[in-house]
């Protein structure tokens, strides 16, 4: 794998016995292994990812096992496209993960949250102990850089990738939020409670999530553009994921007492299927509706 990457970025990757090394070394710039990668390659690439979608660095230790967390329900052209780059662009930075797809089978009205919390559990319950950085991330969104570090930073700073985001012309959002790719240690997570559950369709879940960790004494950090700035999917808004009308009433009414009784400590839900995919942990999960 070492090789392919040689050819990539033009000999800049060097293995070193510390990952973390190698990461702050790869941050030459612009990442399309799409557009660079022949098929054949990528191949090569794919095959090295062990089942259920994990991989680990060769000849480095490296700095955190990282779980990353996509809520999902039929977008598979996404995902497709996002397995092939996440890969590579993964293992280009020597980053140890394993990719968890979230899936909600049940009811029709989608709850990104809920999934994400429940994809939360599901994985600390299965793999003990085993992550020590999560990256919630949307199906739909690439990072266009190979600057942009695929960890955490601390226990009390949370890193919002997403800040920089083609569909938006690049510009920053005018309101703040953590949507599209955030990372944060399970510690953090474990003491915002997670999201709420409260969110169902589209929009908020976002917004009442960087309040729960204002709340909570954790600052959030941004990524500047050159460092920062994702490819989102071209995409409708999906059928059965209206516009929470609301959303702006739930975020103003945000309460920190409130928001420890909604979260990962009491989402509901039911297991559907735990399977390991060729490039990815598949969770199925059924939520129940609380509306
Ligand atoms: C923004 C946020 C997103 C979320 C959303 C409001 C950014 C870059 N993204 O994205 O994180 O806060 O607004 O809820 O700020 N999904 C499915 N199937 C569905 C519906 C959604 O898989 O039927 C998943 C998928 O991972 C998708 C994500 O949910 O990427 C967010 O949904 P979206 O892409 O429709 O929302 P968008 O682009 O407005
Ligand atoms: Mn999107």
């Amino acid at each position: 794998i070492a090789d392919i990457f040689q050819e990539q970025s033009k000999g800049d990757l060097k293995i070193l016995p510390d990952c973390e090394g190698t990461i702050r070394k790869a941050g030459k710039g612009i990442f399309l292994p799409l557009r660079q990668l022949s098929n054949d390659k990528l191949n090569r690439v794919l095959q090295n990812v062990h089942p259920g979608g994990h991989w680990t660095p060769n000849g480095c230790n490296p700095k955190h096992h990282v779980a990353i967390i996509i809520p999902y329900r039929d977008r598979v052209d996404h995902l497709r496209q996002f397995l092939s780059y996440m890969h590579p662009f993964l293992q280009h930075q020597r980053v140890s993960y394993r990719i968890f797809v979230i899936e909600q089978q049940s009811p029709r009205i989608f709850n990104k949250a809920a999934l994400m919390n429940a994809g939360f559990n599901e994985t600390t319950r299965i793999f003990p102990k085993m992550f020590d950085c999560y990256i919630f991330h949307d199906v739909d969104m690439l990072p266009e850089n190979d600057r942009t570090v695929y960890g955490c930073r601390n226990d009390s700073s949370a890193i919002h990738f997403a800040q920089h985001v083609s569909k938006y012309n690049y510009k920053r959002p005018a309101w703040r939020l953590t949507g599209g790719a955030v990372s944060l240690t399970p510690k953090m997570f474990r003491k915002v409670n997670g999201y709420s559950n409260a969110f169902w369709g589209w929009g908020g879940e976002d917004t009442d999530f960087i309040l729960r960790l204002e709340a909570n004494n954790i600052t959030v950090n941004t990524c500047k553009m050159e460092d920062c700035s994702y490819f989102m999917q071209r995409h409708k808004r999906d059928k059965d994921n209206p516009t929470n009308v609301h959303q702006l009433k739930m975020i103003s009414d945000f309460s920190l007492e409130v928001s420890q009784l909604d979260g990962i400590r009491n989402v509901s839900y039911f297991l559907e299927t735990v399977e390991s995919k060729q490039l990815y942990t598949w969770i199925l999960i059924s939520l129940n509706s609380t509306i």
